[in-house]
């Protein structure tokens, strides 16, 4: 999986998703990496379909995996930072984007692994995490270590 997230200076681009898994929730912009697809294409693919928008440059910033209790699938997540794009961020059926200040990030509505890495990202720190959830809405435990 891919997630992206735009940084412009001390502004960062966040999506509301409006449909699916996270629903209600600002996140990144990704999704799954298709067959015969780089995982940079397929995370430029993504933000270019959830938000409008073509990356111009992409910088992997960290390996997040994620597990949910009683399901034996690891969520495999490459981290992108976005410094550079073209276009405007347009509302899709999945996502109305939205830019925030850094310091007005607004964990309370977004997945909790978030407030715990986000920090490092913002710094440009690379980094690896896993994190375990009981539901969506629980964390269990967490590990995360700067590379
Ligand atoms: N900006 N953060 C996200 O978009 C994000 C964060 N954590 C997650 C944990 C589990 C999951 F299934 C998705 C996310 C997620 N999209």
């Amino acid at each position: 999986l891919t997630l992206c997230i735009v940084q412009q200076g001390d502004r960062v681009q966040l999506g509301m998703k409006k449909r699916g898994f996270g629903k209600g929730r600002w996140n990144g912009f990704g999704g799954k990496v298709r067959e015969g697809e780089t995982i940079e294409d397929a995370a430029k693919r993504e933000l270019k379909e959830e938000a409008g928008i073509l990356a111009q440059d992409l910088q992997e910033q960290g390996i997040l995996e994620f597990t949910f209790q009683n399901n034996p699938e690891i969520l495999e997540v490459h981290l992108f930072h976005v410094a550079h794009f073209t276009g405007e961020p347009v509302e899709t059926g999945e996502m109305r984007p939205q830019w925030f200040q850094v310091r007005e990030i607004p964990f309370e509505h977004m997945w909790p692994d978030d407030k715990f890495w986000f920090p490092l990202f913002l710094e440009g720190k690379r980094f690896a995490g896993s994190f375990l959830f009981q539901d969506v809405d629980t964390l269990l435990s967490h590990e995360l270590r700067e590379l």
